[in-house]
């Protein structure tokens, strides 16, 4: 199938050929090192990156594919991004002009560009990520832009995949507290794909940050987070800021920061010996207890491994696709 951009699940098309073909990569990951020879994938990052960035860099470096990495704002001069904006301050460059370039220089683009929070249709329409779908005249991936994070659904996937004990594991995505506002990209992306791969989807959250219905559908939405983890299989946690469905004026702000959200042995001790699970960074003590995240239970590093062999897999689809 071919692949111009990595956005949503229904960019990669059948899940369970694209899982056969993450085993694959994993059995041997320098297989297709010609594939990308002479080649090069740029990838922005407008906002910070660990996993993202390293990840990115090793899957194209598989593939005999050269990485490009640039920083904005840091290695380059400060772009604007919104139209129509008179440029008299501190941005010297348009993405107008910056995204053409880019594409000049590369076979592939992977951007990062977080959601602003302040301005939801702006947000939900990704309208950074479609500049540069419509500017670079090349197939442009997510590297987690303002609502998906599909790179990371993928590699969470897998995992949940290589870990299920039976064919429709009861996967709990859960809302925990956090200092600061964040996206709802991972939330997003994490229920879309799980919905999509047929699984038994639970998502739980206090009462307002109801994510956007296009990425829940399927899934059931249990406000009280005891009774969501009975007898679960997995538990996804991760803290989202409002979505602004029902009060749109309340679009990324914190509604809560109630405590007893934080994933601790309490809420694993009715599940069905559930694996924890989160995308990284996490906040220790905030977002999940120390004792659940250091327990045999907790897949963390296993799913950022798995981070590689997502992206080789668009990569490689990618290049299949020039
Ligand atoms: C990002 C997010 O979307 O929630 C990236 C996750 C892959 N997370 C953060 O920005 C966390 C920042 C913090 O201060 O903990």
């Amino acid at each position: 199938m071919t692949m111009r951009k990595f956005f949503y699940v229904t960019d990669i098309g059948d899940l369970n050929a694209a899982l056969e073909e993450a085993r694959q990569v994993k059995a041997d990951r320098l297989a297709w090192r010609g594939l990308g020879a002479g080649k090069t994938i740029m990838l922005v990052f407008f906002n910070s990156s660990l996993r993202t960035r390293l990840s990115s860099q090793k899957a194209a470096l598989n593939l005999g594919l050269s990485p490009i990495v640039l920083n904005i704002g840091q290695d380059s001069w400060k772009l604007e991004t919104g139209l129509g904006v008179v440029m008299d301050g501190d941005k010297s460059e348009h993405l107008r002009e910056a995204i053409p370039v880019m594409g000049c220089y590369c076979d592939l683009i992977g951007v990062r560009s977080f959601a602003g929070l302040t301005d939801r249709e702006a947000d939900y329409a990704e309208s950074v990520l479609q500049q540069f779908v419509q500017y670079s005249g090349r197939p442009v991936i997510s590297l987690e832009s303002a609502t998906v994070h599909p790179c990371q659904a993928f590699a969470d996937l897998i995992t949940i995949d290589e870990h299920k004990r039976r064919p429709r594991p009861k996967v709990v995505l859960t809302w925990a507290p956090h200092p600061r506002a964040l996206p709802q990209a991972v939330p997003n992306s994490f229920a879309e794909w799980m919905v999509a791969a047929g699984y038994e989807v639970v998502v739980t959250h206090p009462e307002g940050y109801e994510l956007d219905p296009r990425f829940t559908a399927g899934a059931r939405i249990e406000y009280d987070q005891m009774k969501a983890f009975e007898g679960a299989d997995f538990i996804y946690a991760k803290n989202w800021s409002c979505p602004g469905i029902s009060v749109p004026e309340q679009y990324g702000r914190i509604l809560s920061n109630d405590g007893s959200w934080t994933v601790g042995a309490r809420q694993m001790a009715v599940t069905d010996d559930a694996f924890f699970m989160h995308c990284l960074p996490v906040r220790r003590n905030v977002i999940v207890t120390d004792e659940v995240i250091d327990s045999p239970r907790s897949l963390v590093i296993p799913e950022a491994a798995n981070r590689e062999i997502a992206a080789q897999v668009v990569m490689k689809r990618m290049l299949e696709s020039l």
